[in-house]
């Protein structure tokens, strides 16, 4: 291992002791920029380029008080972790869910930079959130939140400055209430906010962007390959708004999606999922997903973690971060996966993806292959800068190009390092190159 790159990851190590899921994916990054860093250690390390890039600009946290439907208060914390902009105004999801720490934000902010940057587009990489859990909560609960997290985060964002959007646990639902109390607070909206729902200047796709991204992006890795998805077997992980829109897309080109879970349990369906009937369980009643086998009238339901059991051809893990883990991989290289590409952020832990990559899995990182959410949010800003409403088709060519693009940019960014293939190295690197970039750009280095 490069000397510079053990020492900022043994400080970082030091420092960030009880932060796990970001010195994980610190480590992920910076051990794979090897090949270009060792070219320019010295200037790199007079520049303390690398300590910059794993230290957030700013950490924005508060309390967050709100009233139940019985009146009794709680109070959750609200985090926004403005990792980098030297590329352009910070960009990135919310997440609202239990486990949410400073760890798991630093973690997606700083991935968030890397993705953003591969997208070609002007954005830099935040993200943000709390430990609320809106499932099970009342419309009125969750909107009580939203304005109190509101009337916190609005001082830290807005158009060209800071561009939040959706993440696990944030919606179009949760996007419409931040958005309303944003602009109550400051008299406008605009493109302060993305994902938001179309009649406060949403765009179309946005809603299936990073499912459909997801699977535009496999489906150029495959051409590589000699590989599509037709009649293919193909497993999504979650069954949130990546995984649906994955399964959608990928049904739309001929596979079969047999399989999908929360995190409760999982679904084996044979024929191939009833996309409807899913949506109007998880988007509409916000029902579990154990319900699924009466509702559709087929598919299994079984509780726990098991959904890695299924025998199929590809993997689109699009829940959360960490949930195929070595034992999983050993199944599916047993099994007879060929292709496993990230919709989720990380959902793979550095154990297991070591593993499909040396069984010749073809391997696509979350931080390339679920770029289209943001690029569509991308798409979204620019729709509002211009007060424009583009149509689904135009929309959607958009982000397929850009998909493309990104398969494309990081496939030669492995070549160019002699490793052919290995698309967690090229996403890492042609990242890092437009960051670094930038960076110099701005004489921030
Ligand atoms: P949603 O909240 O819509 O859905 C999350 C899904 O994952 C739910 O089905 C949830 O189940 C499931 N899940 C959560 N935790 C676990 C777990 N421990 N085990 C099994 N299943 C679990 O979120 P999204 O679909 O928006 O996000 C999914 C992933 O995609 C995240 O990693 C997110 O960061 C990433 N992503 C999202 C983008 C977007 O635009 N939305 C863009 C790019 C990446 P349950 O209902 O039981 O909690
Ligand atoms: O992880 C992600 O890329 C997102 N949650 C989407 C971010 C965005 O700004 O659309």
């Amino acid at each position: 291992m490069n000397k510079y790159i053990e020492e900022v990851l043994e400080k970082l190590g030091k420092e960030n002791a009880d932060q796990p899921e970001f010195l994980q994916a610190a480590k992920e990054v910076l051990e794979s920029l090897e090949p270009i860093i060792t070219k320019n250690e010295e200037k790199y390390r007079s520049q303390k380029l690398l300590e910059k890039l794993t230290v957030p600009n700013e950490i924005h946290m508060f309390d967050v008080s709100w009233l139940d439907d019985k009146g009794v208060e709680h109070v959750n914390k609200g985090y926004r972790v403005q990792f980098n902009n030297a590329v352009g105004v910070y960009k990135g999801g919310l997440r609202l869910h239990p486990t949410v720490n400073l760890s798991v934000l630093k973690f997606l902010g700083f991935e968030q930079c890397f993705k953003n940057a591969l997208t070609g587009l002007p954005m830099g990489g935040a993200k943000g959130g709390s430990d609320f859990d809106p499932k099970g909560k009342s419309d009125n609960e969750v909107r009580n939140f939203c304005i109190a997290f509101t009337d916190k985060l609005y001082p830290f964002v807005g158009v060209g400055k800071d561009v939040p959007a959706g993440d696990i646990g944030t919606g179009a639902r949760e996007i419409r209430f931040i958005g309303e109390e944003y602009l109550k607070k400051t008299g406008s909206l605009g493109g302060a906010f993305t994902g938001k729902p179309l009649d406060m200047g949403g765009s179309l796709v946005r809603t299936e962007a990073t499912g459909y991204g997801l699977v535009y992006f496999t489906e150029e890795m495959l051409k590589k390959h000699g590989k599509d998805f037709k009649d293919k077997t193909v497993v999504v992980t979650g069954s949130g708004n990546v995984a649906i829109y994955a399964a959608e897309k990928a049904a739309q080109l001929g596979a079969i999606v047999v399989g999908c879970c929360d995190s409760t349990g999982w679904i084996y369906d044979e024929k191939g999922l009833d996309l409807a009937v899913l949506k109007d369980l998880k988007e509409v009643k916000r029902a579990r997903l154990s319900e699924y086998p009466l509702a559709a009238g087929r598919g299994i339901y079984h509780e726990g973690k098991g959904i890695w059991n299924i025998k199929c051809d590809i993997y689109l893990p699009c829940a959360t971060q960490n949930e195929l883990d070595l034992e999983g991989a050993k199944t599916l290289v047993a099994n007879g996966c060929f292709a496993v590409c990230e919709g989720a952020n990380m959902p793979t832990t550095l154990e297991a993806t070591k593993y499909l990559q040396e069984h010749g899995v073809y391997f696509a990182p979350g931080k390339a292959s679920n770029a289209g959410g943001v690029s569509c949010s991308y798409l979204e800003m620019e729709q509002n800068a211009a007060n424009e409403s583009w149509s689904f088709e135009k929309t959607d060519a958009r982000l397929k190009e850009i998909m493309v693009g990104i398969f494309h940019n990081l496939d030669e960014a492995a070549k160019d390092v002699g490793m052919e293939d290995n698309y967690v190295v090229g996403a890492n690197i042609a990242g890092f190159k437009i960051i670094v970039d930038a960076m110099e750009q701005k004489g921030l280095l």
